[in-house]
Formats: C-alpha cells, sequence, structure tokens
C-alpha cells in the first residue's frame, strides 16, 4: 500500500472511531449534538489521532485504550476551531469547506458547541477507563497466587498510563498550553512580536495539542520516560513546522485547497513567521524542523516508517 492509500485507510478508521463516540441520546438539547457533530464531521485531516495512533503504534501498543482519547483530542481540536472563528475572536465564515458553526447556528450555540465539545472530550477520555480490566481484589491479598498478583499489576499499569494520559490531555490544551497560546495571540495582535513572544504563541496554539497527541500515544503504549521525551521532541517539531506551513498557506493556497477564507492573518493583523522571515526562509524553516524530526524518529528502536512519510508529506502539505 502506498502512503495515500495508508493514508485515506487510516482517515477512514479514524472517522469510525469519532463516530462511536459522539453524543447520540439526546432530547431536547437535540440542537447542541447537531451543532457539535456539525463541525466534527465537516472533515478535517484528522492530524492529532492519526499522529497520536502511529506514536502508539511505534511503541508497540496493541489495545483499544488509544481510540477514546484519539476521538477527545479531535473533539478538543474542533471545539478550538469554533471558538476561534467566532466574532470576537478571527471572525471567520468558513471552516473545513462549510460555514462556519456560528453562521449556521448563531454564535450561542457555537460557543456552546465548542464548550459541550471540550467537556465531552473528557467524558470520552474517561471511557478509557472502563476497558481496563477489572481484576477482583480479595479482602486478604496474601491469598493471591501468582498469576493473579501478575494480572493485577499489568491491569494497575494500565490504569496508571490512562491516568497520565488524562492528565496530558487537561494540560496541553488548558492556560499552559492552547489556551496560554491563543491569550498572547489574542492580546498581541497588532503589536510589533518579538521572536521569543512569536515562539511562544506557536509552540502552545497550535504545538501543544500535536505534543500532547503524541506523548499519549507513547504513555498508553507503555514506552518509557526516555521513549515520552524523545517523542515529544519530534513532536515539538512538527508542531512548530505545522504552523509556519500553516501561516505560509494562508498566503499562498486556494479557498477550495484550504476550506476556509485566504489571509486571515492579515485581516486580523496579525504578525507571522512569514510576515518576520518572508516565504523562501519560512519553507526553509519546515523543512529544517521537519528533517530534524525525522531524524530524532530514526534513532527510535521500532518501525517508525509512517510517522517519517506523515512529517514528510506536512512539509509540502496543500491544506
Ligand atoms: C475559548 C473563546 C475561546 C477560544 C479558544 C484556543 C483557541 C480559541 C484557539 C486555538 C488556536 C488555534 C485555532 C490554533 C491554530 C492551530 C491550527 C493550525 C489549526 C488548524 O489545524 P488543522 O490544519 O485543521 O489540523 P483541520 O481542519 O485539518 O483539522
Amino acid at each position: 500500500m502506498n502512503f495515500n492509500e495508508q493514508m485515506k485507510e487510516k482517515v477512514t478508521y479514524i472517522e469510525s472511531v469519532i463516530g462511536a463516540y459522539m453524543p447520540q441520546d439526546c432530547t431536547f438539547q437535540k440542537t447542541i449534538a447537531d451543532a457539535m457533530n456539525y463541525t466534527m464531521s465537516a472533515g478535517g485531516k484528522r492530524i492529532r489521532p492519526m499522529l497520536m495512533k502511529a506514536t502508539f503504534d511505534l511503541y508497540g501498543g496493541d489495545s483499544k485504550l488509544v481510540e477514546p482519547f484519539m476521538a477527545a483530542m479531535e473533539m478538543i481540536h474542533t471545539y478550538s476551531l469554533i471558538h476561534d472563528d467566532l466574532p470576537a475572536l478571527d471572525n471567520d465564515d468558513y471552516r473545513r469547506g462549510r460555514k462556519t458553526a456560528h453562521i449556521v447556528y448563531g454564535e450561542d450555540m457555537a460557543i456552546l458547541a465548542g464548550d459541550g465539545l471540550l467537556n465531552y472530550a473528557f467524558e470520552v477520555a474517561g471511557k478509557a477507563f472502563d476497558l481496563l480490566e477489572k481484576n477482583s481484589i480479595p479482602d486478604d491479598v496474601a491469598q493471591l497466587d501468582n498469576e493473579k498478583t501478575l494480572a493485577l499489576v499489568s491491569e494497575l499499569k494500565m490504569r496508571r498510563n490512562v491516568e497520565w494520559a488524562m492528565q496530558i490531555l487537561a494540560h496541553k490544551p488548558g492556560i499552559y498550553g492552547m489556551i496560554g497560546g491563543q491569550v498572547v495571540d489574542v492580546e498581541l495582535t497588532g503589536s510589533k512580536l518579538n521572536e521569543e513572544q512569536l515562539t511562544y504563541i506557536y509552540e502552545n496554539k497550535t504545538g501543544a495539542l500535536i505534543e500532547a497527541s503524541m506523548m499519549i500515544g507513547a504513555v498508553l503504549a507503555g514506552a518509557g520516560t526516555d521513549g515520552i521525551e524523545k517523542i515529544a521532541k519530534v513532536a515539538y517539531n512538527i508542531g512548530m513546522a505545522f504552523q509556519i506551513q500553516d501561516d505560509i498557506l494562508d498566503e499562498t493556497s486556494t479557498f477550495e485547497e484550504l476550506g476556509k477564507a485566504l489571509h486571515s492573518d492579515e485581516k486580523n493583523g496579525k504578525v507571522t513567521y512569514v510576515g518576520i522571515h518572508g516565504l523562501e526562509e519560512s519553507k526553509q524553516e519546515v523543512e529544517r524542523l521537519s528533517r530534524e524530526a525525522i531524524t530524532l524518529l530514526q534513532s527510535i528502536e521500532g518501525d517508525s516508517s509512517f510517522l517519517q512519510e506523515l512529517t514528510e508529506y506536512l512539509i509540502d502539505r496543500k491544506n
């Protein structure tokens, strides 16, 4: 199977996972489920769950534990897009090739749909606990035989990994991650940014969710601290390259390819990497960051070929 076929197959799988975890039974509050589903089902590249699952595979993960986290991560990402498009922020009319949520459902419902997705993401991720084995513990633990003890220890290890993944899922999209980056981005809109401020914004508003995705994949697969640190570095580079490429596409792509309006940064008075360094240098930086990520991936034991190809593909992505 070539890379494009693999991507297609993976997106189909990710969409089926997301679909399985979307809210089903809504009565009086049905509008919120419709509004949440409207942007969730509009497509999107599904890069974050894809990176999470590919990292999980790289570190030998072989359970379904990662699936609720894949869905949860895409929900958090989609909430951030719905809120980012609101009139109070970027005021965009199109996203993922469709009218934005606030244009279709009104500003009130779009705010609630974003809130709904953020909250529901944790409800969904928490379902990973239901997937764990539940070995019974006798009152007198001395009665446990070897086999039962081993089963309990293995369950405990998995449970710890899920708890750790939950912590990452709560931390990275928050004020020390995505929201932090977004706050500085909003506050400094229209001002002249220095390199340090720009790096802070990119590391957080975009990088944090990419880092969280790959770290959660590694944690759930049971990778050691060393493995998690390595993948966090890979994710850092991919995240920075992803945002610079986003800036490049905002200037050079088409509405049809992007599924949203171009020149959004200019319209909103945002200073970007491209604005400071120009297109050519920005392209070189995307290439440099991505090549460094690929070299790091090659130093990790295991089959990282899909992750390497995905990183390569992102250098030239068109949307
Ligand atoms: C709480 C009011 C309120 C707002 C929150 C946190 C936030 C607003 C916005 C997040 C910042 C943001 C949108 C960063 C940009 C990251 C980025 C490059 C998004 C596009 O991701 P893709 O290209 O999109 O993966 P698809 O549609 O393919 O999923």
